[in-house]
């Protein structure tokens, strides 16, 4: 099975190469999409070895949309998400190539909330904002998801199926309510989890946090109301 991974990063010029070189041999490319960073992102994920895309549009979702249509003409089984922050335990990649490889699973979500995450690496508000979104898309679509984590693992041809599109934070919680709609194999794993390397600049912040909550949310809401399909 052929198995990209896909790192959406933004200004991550210090963490970018760890996370790179945790990644193990099962990957056959690592893709970073440099989201418009002003630092020294890109250099360093090229350098560490990476595939280095660029996307202007500044946004989550935007970036991994862009990993997506590079991997279009590429033959890949799987495709792999994580976070260039260096929170996530890229050596935990087997776990989800695993699931699906052995037990045949579609799509494969990483729960921190379920796993060990390093005091402070999780905010309270994102637990709470995390476990409000999984009691409602719960509700709706009878999906029981204890978190929206970053790191992921789905078919290829099931992720070309939800036909993804929010650009911003809206991106995971997209996922995992078109997964459930679809009706697809899911299971979440126990992921561990620790503080980012760099700047916070989502759950670390006031704005980040309201932002996303507030994104979260409306998405749930579209999709449970059928403005969004
Ligand atoms: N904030 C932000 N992150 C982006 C963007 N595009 C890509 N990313 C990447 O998306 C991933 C998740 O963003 P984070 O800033 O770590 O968000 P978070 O984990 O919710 O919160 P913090 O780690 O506290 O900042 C990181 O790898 C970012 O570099 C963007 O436009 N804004
Ligand atoms: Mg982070």
């Amino acid at each position: 099975m052929r198995v990209a991974a896909i790192i959406p990063a933004y200004n991550e010029e210090k963490s970018i190469a760890k996370v790179i070189r945790d990644i193990p041999s099962v990957i056959s490319e690592i893709i970073v999409v440099n989201n418009n960073s002003s630092d020294r992102t890109a250099e360093a994920a090229v350098l560490a070895g990476a595939t280095v895309l660029f996307e202007e549009m500044q946004g989550y979702g935007a970036a991994c949309l862009k990993g997506i249509e590079y991997c279009k003409n590429k033959n890949f089984d799987i495709i792999v998400f994580l976070d260039g922050d260096y929170s996530d335990y890229p050596e935990e990649t087997y776990d989800f190539i695993d699931r699906i490889k052995n037990e045949n699973y579609d799509f494969v979500i990483g729960s921190r909330i379920v796993g060990k995450s390093e005091k402070g690496a999780l905010p309270f508000q994102s637990r709470i904002g995390n476990t409000i979104a999984g009691v409602l898309i719960n509700f709706f679509w009878k999906v029981k998801y204890t978190d929206l984590g970053p790191f992921r693992a789905i078919k290829f041809d099931k992720l070309l199926e939800l036909n993804m599109n929010d650009k911003w934070y809206g991106w995971t919680v997209e996922m995992q309510i078109k997964a459930a709609q679809k009706k697809m194999k899911i299971i979440e794993i126990p992921v561990k989890y620790r503080k980012r390397i760099g700047k916070s600049k989502v759950t670390g912040t006031i704005k980040g946090t309201v932002m996303a909550s507030i994104i979260i949310l409306s998405t749930i809401f579209s999709y449970a109301f059928k403005f969004k399909k």
